[in-house]
């Protein structure tokens, strides 16, 4: 494919992790430990979350332009749901179809259990349940099914847009109002579809996450199941709270101040804007921050995901 297809939350390169989970156990429902410390043992480099020495293409950069067509796309989709009776919902119940994806040895093999606990997650985090000032978005994820598919290849190269396709097109339930999630090895801690490329690319919609990224897995600082939760900010058509920079209009969401560029770890006080009011969202799950740092959505992204919600998945 010759055009952006997924927005990626990036591995860290953490360096200083390593240590540490060589010297603990391994995460419960994790899976093969191994597998992620040989991908991920590399030092940090600094706020774009890119792992050093990575061969991965770049696949989430959205041009002003492309950015601009979306909106106006997304606009008139909304007014055209509007004109025939649709009102955003105050409250969307959305149906999980979770896919774990194997690898050889059965690495990434994780539990039910594990995968109860990152639906869990995400009902927190969209509940507003990690901090007082953050709004309920009214979105609930109910797992209505886990199937488990035992295939290295897509376990360990889905990275490459054929392999993805292969295996989205073989496992994808549902239309868009269903959230299907596939756990993965793939090179990054996670990727999304946008609402708005549902109608061209139906079989790719969803979500995919590092086996490593959920509930009690073993990537160090990510592994509070809080990148599930981003990706699917995205999937209901959310950009990252540093999406175009400190001008223009941004990640469209007038109460996300406006940010320069990723955020890494959780930086106190950062203001990457600083001409711009306010400090940089770096508690805002459409951040990069670490999952310890994440704690909400704004109101503004609540009323954006419903707007995308009424206007693609109704
Ligand atoms: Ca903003
Ligand atoms: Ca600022
Ligand atoms: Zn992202």
């Amino acid at each position: 494919m010759d055009r952006p297809s997924g927005i990626w939350r990036r591995v860290a390169g953490a360096g200083f992790a390593l240590g540490l989970v060589l010297t603990g156990v391994t995460p419960a429902g994790a899976g093969a430990a191994g597998d992620v410390l040989a991908a991920f043992c590399a030092d940090d480099h600094s706020s774009a979350r890119v792992r050093p020495g990575s061969a991965l293409p770049e696949r989430n950069h959205i041009t002003p332009a492309e950015q601009a067509a979306a909106e106006r796309d997304a606009q008139q989709r909304f007014a055209a749901r509007v004109a025939q009776g649709f009102t955003p919902a105050a409250a969307v119940t959305v149906p999980v179809v979770f896919h774990v994806v194997t690898g050889s040895g059965g690495a990434g093999n994780l539990t039910d259990a594990t995968v109860s606990a990152q639906i869990s997650a995400m009902n927190e985090h969209f509940s507003g349940g990690e901090n007082a000032g953050a709004p309920d978005t009214g979105y609930r994820f109910t797992l209505q099914e886990t199937k488990r598919w035992a295939n290295a290849n897509w376990f360990n190269n889905v990275d490459s847009p054929s392999v993805e396709a292969d295996m989205k097109g073989s496992t994808r339930v549902g239309g868009a109002s269903t959230l299907n999630i596939w756990s993965t090895n793939t090179g990054y801690l996670g990727f999304a579809t946008f609402p708005s490329w549902y109608d061209r690319d139906p079989e790719l919609d969803g979500v995919v996450i590092q086996y490593g990224s959920v509930p009690g897995g073993p990537i160090a600082n990510y592994n509070e199941g809080d990148t599930a939760t981003h990706e699917t900010g995205h999937w209901l058509g959310l950009y990252h709270t540093f999406q175009g920079g400190c001008n223009g209009k941004g990640d469209e969401v007038a109460d996300t101040p406006a940010q320069s560029s990723p955020t890494n770890g959780c930086p106190i006080g950062r203001d990457s804007c600083n001409k711009k009011p306010g400090v940089d969202p770096i508690h805002n799950y459409m951040d990069y921050s670490y999952d310890s740092c994440y704690y909400e959505f704004t109101t503004g992204q609540v009323t954006r995901m419903n707007s995308m919600w009424t206007a693609y998945r109704a």
